[in-house]
Parts: structure tokens; C-alpha cells; sequence
């Protein structure tokens, strides 16, 4: 069998993390703005990053030399609106015109993500984003103009990216709550803003009869149980519920689990929901899952208070996190972890991507994937980037077999195509398969240098993913 014809192979960005021209043209300021302003004078922001608001036709082409079909990128809705819900900016609309025009124009279909942490801080001044219900009305309408203007091209959208990440980060839409509680359930409540937001704006697409596709974006952490300790296996069916399946379960069902009701209701987090609600959650299914895939987790019940017993996690270590009263990770000693503690498991993901496709049978696409690794130019102008290699390798080794085992799949794009600002760890934690030559404290030339493992992909997508040494 092996990957289809018609597999799209692609790599992958997001607005904030490489654009740059961060007040150019009208735009208006971001929450990732502000918050990389914060972060520390040391570490790069999104003023400049990489520049690629500037150099758009240069990256292009190297996607073009590399043989993508597909790129994942996102767009900035304070560069579209830069209030977030008032006048439409002209000059972001050029902007995107132009970058989806020389995609197209060199045989490379974007996949367009509409919000990827870039929230329009305008909208967290008026009304506190998305934890308000105005901002429903306000994020469809965005998508709107997105679909009406750029929808004759675009034939992949996807809605928002890691809602996930965003209810447990509250920061991302401007919460600052001191408060854990009300924290978690402002937290809850923009989740459910959101579930409406990426319902509405699905039906919304569908009316305007556009030929395209639509679908969310997860973040897709793989849980295993730490033993087979029945309380272990129950606990991490539990969490993975809570991370991953709660929200995938409301977009196809169009209804909230009664597991995560139960749960916030227990915890006195749940968030409040109108009467219409479940009307406006229903008949928005997906026409694909994009996954967002990284790691693999280890977990078992909790046993802070209790002493390890080492029958029921052999071997492994415990990592020094837990949910207290449900869950305890461990490291998993049979997988690699990087100095950031994210571990490479391509098996991992062949376990992954049957699951979710065992249980919602939608065509599935992993829009990020990649190894967040210090790398080093080297003095001979090369980056050799042999471990990242590797881990592509076992990646897409993994999704073959996957859909030798029967799983639909769409497109493979691996995070990220340059370096781009990761999202808390400035330049230094870099994942691109093309180099950018900066620092954090300095952006030098910002010369773009294809690593090692460019070169690899590139015959790994020539060979459409039959890759044999
Ligand atoms: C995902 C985000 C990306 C990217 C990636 C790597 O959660 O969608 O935007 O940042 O993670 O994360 P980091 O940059 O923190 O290493």
C-alpha cells in the first residue's frame, strides 16, 4: 500500500512565529505580541522573528526546491482586522493575497489555520476575548471576510489551533485572574466560547458552497497507563479523555461529553451555557481531524502521599508533575526526551493516529510534528541535523503503517518549515528544516540555510514518502 497518490506533503508555520512586521501595514497588536514584549529582553520577539512578511517570495521558493505540495500556515486576524471587530484592512488582505497567490502559483496547496494564538489584543481591551460571548459574533465574522476573500484558493481550513492549550493557558487570551478557580473556569469558558466559534464558523463556510474542506486542529498528546495496575489504566483513559477526546467528542457529537460536565460540575469550574447553545453546537462535523503531534505521556493514578510501589511502574521514573488527587506522570524509559523534556515515540504515533481514527473514522492530516533541538551552523555553512533526520524518518515510517493499517490520510506537515520563534523558548529551541540565521539578541542577516534534514525530506517526498534507508 504505502501513502496515496494524492498525499499532500507539506511543512509548517504560524503567523506570530515568523512574520514579523509586527505594526506594519495597519496591523493591530496581538496577545503573542505582548507577550513575547514580556517574556525577557533577551529573548527574540515577534518585531522582526523571521522576517517573512518581507521575504515571503524567497521562503516560497524554497518550499518549491524542497517539493512540498502543502503549507501550513496561519493568518493574523489583527492584520486582517486590526480591532478585532471593526474596519477591514486592506493591506492585510494584500498580504495574504499575495503569499496564497505565489503558493498556488508554484503547485503548493495552503492549508490556512484561522487562529493560531494571535488573538487581537483590542478584543481582550473591549470585552476580555473570548471568555465574553461577543466574541463569537466577532471570530465568525473574521472567518468570513477569510472565506470571502480568500476561499477560491484555499481548499484546506482549519478553525483554531490547540483550543486545548488555550483553556489551560489562560494568559494566551489575556486572563490574568489571581484566583485559581475562577482562573480555571474563565479558562472553561472561553473553551466553550470557542466550541461555538469553531461551530459557527464551519456552518458558516458551508453556506457560501465554497469547494473546500473544513476542520479543528488538536493538540494530541498520547497517553499510555504506567502499568497494568487497573487503577493506572483507568487514570490515563481519564486524562486523555479530559485533553483530547472532550473536545474532538463536542465537534463531532455537537454536544459537550457528560464526562467533562461531570467533571468541571465536581470541580466547580463548569462553564455557563445559554439555551440555544446546544442548537447552535449541532450539525457542524468535521470534514477531517488535523493533529497537532508530538509526544507520547506516561500515566498512573495518583499516589502522591502513598509510597511508589515499584510493581506498578516498573522502571520509571517519575516526572516531576501531576494532576493532585488523579493523575501522576513518569517518564517512559523506552523513548528518548530532549532537553525540554518532550520524548520522540514515532511508534507512538502509528498508536495515535489509529485511535483517532478508530473512533471518529474522519480523514486525519498531523499539521505539526517535529524535534525542537539547539542547532548548530556549522563552519562548513551546514547544519547537520542527523537527529532530525532520524526523527522524521521514524515519523513518517509510522504514518505508513498507519495507513497500512487502514487510516485515511490527507496530508503529512511536519513542524516547522524554517526556525520560527517557539512559543516560549525564543530561537534557541529550533525546529525548521531550513536554518535562520539569527539570535536571540541578534537578527543579523537572517539568511535563510537549508539543514541536512531538507535535503532528506525532499527525497523523501520525491519518493512520496517510500523511504528506504
Ligand atoms: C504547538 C504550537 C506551535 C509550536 C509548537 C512547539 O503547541 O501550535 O505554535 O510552538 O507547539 O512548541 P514550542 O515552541 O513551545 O516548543
Amino acid at each position: 500500500m504505502g501513502f496515496p497518490k494524492e498525499f499532500l506533503w507539506g511543512a509548517s508555520t504560524s503567523a506570530f512565529q515568523i512574520e514579523g512586521a509586527y505594526n506594519e501595514d495597519g496591523k493591530g497588536l496581538t496577545s503573542m505580541d505582548v507577550r513575547s514584549f514580556k517574556t525577557s529582553d533577551t529573548i527574540a520577539d515577534t518585531k522582526i522573528a523571521m522576517d517573512h512578511y518581507h521575504r515571503y517570495k524567497e521562503d516560497v521558493q524554497l518550499m518549491k526546491e524542497l517539493g512540498m505540495t502543502c503549507y501550513r500556515m496561519s493568518i493574523s486576524w489583527a492584520r486582517i482586522i486590526p480591532d478585532g471587530n471593526g474596519e477591514i484592512n486592506q493591506k492585510g488582505i494584500d498580504f495574504y493575497n499575495d503569499l496564497i497567490n505565489e503558493l498556488v502559483a508554484n503547485g503548493i496547496a495552503p492549508i490556512v489555520t484561522l487562529y493560531h494564538f494571535d488573538f487581537p489584543m483590542a478584543l481582550i481591551e473591549q470585552y476580555g476575548g473570548f471568555a465574553s460571548r461577543q466574541c463569537i459574533d466577532d471570530f465568525v465574522r473574521y472567518c468570513r471576510v477569510c472565506f470571502e476573500n480568500f476561499g477560491d484558493r484555499v481548499k484546506y481550513w482549519l478553525t483554531i489551533n490547540e483550543q486545548m492549550v488555550i483553556t489551560r493557558m489562560p494568559l494566551f487570551q489575556g486572563i490574568d485572574e489571581e484566583d485559581p478557580i475562577e482562573r480555571t473556569r474563565l479558562g472553561w469558558q472561553t473553551y466553550h466560547h470557542m466550541c461555538i466559534g469553531h461551530a459557527l464558523a464551519i456552518k458558516e463556510y458551508r453556506k457560501m458552497h465554497l469547494k473546500g474542506q473544513i476542520g479543528p486542529v488538536l493538540s494530541y498528546p498520547t497517553y499510555y497507563a504506567a502499568s497494568v495496575r487497573p487503577e493506572d489504566v483507568l487514570t490515563a483513559k481519564k486524562v486523555e479523555d479530559m485533553m483530547v477526546y472532550c473536545l474532538m467528542d463536542v465537534h463531532y457529537y455537537g454536544k459537550h461529553p457528560q464526562y467533562l460536565i461531570h467533571s468541571l460540575t465536581k470541580d466547580g469550574v463548569m462553564f455557563k451555557m445559554e439555551p440555544e447553545d446546544e442548537a447552535l453546537l449541532s450539525d457542524a462535523k468535521p470534514d477531517f481531524i488535523a493533529l497537532n503531534w508530538y509526544t507520547t505521556g506516561i500515566i498512573g493514578a495518583y499516589c502522591d502521599g502513598e509510597e511508589i510501589n515499584d510493581d506498578h511502574a516498573a522502571f520509571m521514573p517519575r516526572r516531576d508533575r501531576n494532576i493532585p488527587g488523579l493523575a501522576q506522570f513518569y517518564l517512559n524509559p523506552f523513548t528518548e526526551y530532549n532537553e525540554w523534556n518532550w520524548n520522540t515515540d514515532p511508534v507512538g504515533l502509528h498508536y495515535a493516529l489509529l485511535r483517532m481514527y478508530e473512533r471518529y473514522h474522519l480523514p486525519l492530516m498531523v499539521v505539526e510534528n517535529g524535534l525542537g533541538h539547539r542547532d548548530v551552523l556549522s563552519e562548513d555553512g551546514h547544519v547537520h541535523d542527523d537527529y532530525r533526520t532520524a526523527y522524521l524518518k521514524g515519523m513518517v515510517e509510522n504514518m505508513g503503517h498507519a495507513i497500512d493499517d487502514g487510516v485515511e490520510m490527507i496530508a503529512y506537515s511536519p513542524w516547522s518549515f524554517i526556525d520560527v520563534l517557539s512559543s516560549s523558548n525564543g530561537i534557541e529551541k529550533r525546529y525548521g528544516i531550513v536554518y535562520i540565521d539569527r539570535t536571540d539578541s541578534d537578527p543579523k542577516e537572517l539568511k535563510r540555510i537549508p539543514k541536512d534534514s531538507y535535503y532528506w525530506y525532499q527525497q523523501c517526498i520525491k519518493n512520496n514518502g517510500n523511504i528506504k534507508e
